[in-house]
């Protein structure tokens, strides 16, 4: 058994993973939305759902809202999730799902769209004043699909010019996170499609502009770690969203694809002061299309957590004595030694010195919440993509 240092451990207790309000509510793909008995049919019990994550970890005090499917009373919203133990997060914005959005929303061509697209942004900061959130993120749609079809440079220009705007009705202590993903919906060019984009749109506006990068929204083969590394050395990695793939935006469980990318990507943020650093939210943009969905966000904080205490073991003295004599295998093998360490039955009995349950999962198989809101939430819409 791995034995997990004091200073690992109180790193890992203050580490809080932000989830998303859309991930309770059903999802699907373009083929097929699936229904779940106990689905939420409004904002409140999907922060009361987002609460019993937290109840049996411990990790996830904030949920994130997205705007226009999670609007209601914000004072009330606001009070109902204190009284559930948790406080709501970053504000998502959405122009992707309005007619008028065919085209271009912030990159709009027409004055008249690009204004209404900039007004849902006010609205979310007015969001934001209720309910005490720091954070607005905005993920884009717009793009083209044909060669030729648009002015590339011209929506740049006017994608800034948008920005500018919801930038400077920002309060003072509230910021901008602009995500980046390479494509879809559109496919021949999206206009926020990488880093560096994002990078150059936010440092443009200033200091409470930063980069959100969703760890889905790359093509494959990208060295994600390099881009956190870069990020946090520029001081503009603002937020994750974390998620897995196989192929695209698949949205998967954070850490089933790939847990030895997650663990490299956690390994960049420890070694650049971003673990448990307010600048760098953490957050889950996930959907959980087949399986249970509270279940579904257990699993996802625990990866995290497993992944930030195996990261948490690279010996980094030894790492930079091997890095500085080039010693390439002592160097990878440092690595490797940490990566393959299984810290959960550490995790375990340090979840149970903290009145946790040693395992999360079963505890809440066995606390038969699910039965519960399945018999309770009869009647009314079930929330979802769109709803
Ligand atoms: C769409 O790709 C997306 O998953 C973005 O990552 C956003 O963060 C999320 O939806 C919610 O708008
Ligand atoms: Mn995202």
């Amino acid at each position: 058994m791995s034995t997990l240092s004091p200073t690992i451990l109180s790193e890992l207790e203050r580490q809080a993973i932000e989830l998303p309000s859309w991930a309770f509510g059903n999802s699907g793909t373009r083929f097929r939305v699936f229904g779940t008995p106990g689905t939420p049919r409004d904002p409140f019990e999907k922060i009361a759902d987002a609460a019993q994550v937290h109840k049996h970890t411990a990790l996830a005090p904030v949920v994130a809202l997205h705007i226009p499917w999670d609007m209601c009373d914000f004072d009330d919203l606001r009070r109902h999730a204190e009284d559930h133990g948790v406080a709501l997060g970053t504000v998502n914005s959405n122009t992707f799902q309005d007619e008028d959005y065919k085209f271009g929303a912030l990159t709009h061509e027409d004055d008249t769209i690009r204004q209404k697209a900039i007004d849902h942004h006010f609205a979310c900061i007015d969001v934001m004043h209720a309910t005490g959130s720091r954070d607005l993120k905005i993920w884009l749609a717009e793009g083209s699909n044909y060669p030729g079809q648009n002015d590339m440079r011209a929506r740049q220009e006017r994608l800034q010019d948008s920005l500018q705007k919801i930038y400077a009705r920002l309060g003072d202590d509230q910021r901008l996170v602009l995500e980046y993903k390479f494509f879809e919906p559109s496919f021949y060019h999206t206009d926020v499609p990488d880093w560096g984009t994002s990078y150059a749109q936010v440092a443009a506006l200033g200091d409470k502009a930063m980069v959100c990068l969703d760890t889905g929204h790359h093509a494959p083969g990208t060295n994600i770690e390099f881009i956190v590394m870069q990020l946090l050395r520029l001081g503009k990695l603002g937020s994750f969203d974390f998620n897995s793939r196989f192929y695209a935006d698949d949205d998967l469980i954070v850490g089933a694809a790939d847990p030895f990318q997650l663990f490299r990507i956690l390994f960049e943020v420890i070694r650049g002061g971003g673990l448990n650093n307010p600048e760098v939210a953490f957050m889950l943009d996930q959907c959980h299309n087949i399986e249970d969905k509270i279940p579904g966000q257990i699993r996802s904080v625990l990866n995290v957590q497993e992944m930030t205490a195996r990261a948490l073991l690279v010996d980094r003295e030894a790492l930079a004595a091997a890095q500085t004599a080039n010693d390439v295998l002592a160097a990878n093998a440092v690595f490797m030694d940490a990566f393959y360490t299984d810290v959960r039955p550490a995790l375990a009995d340090w979840r149970e010195s903290r009145g946790l349950p040693a395992d999360p999962m079963a505890a809440y198989a066995a606390s038969g919440y699910q039965q519960r809101i399945a018999a309770d939430r009869v009647g009314g819409t079930q929330a979802g993509w769109g709803a």
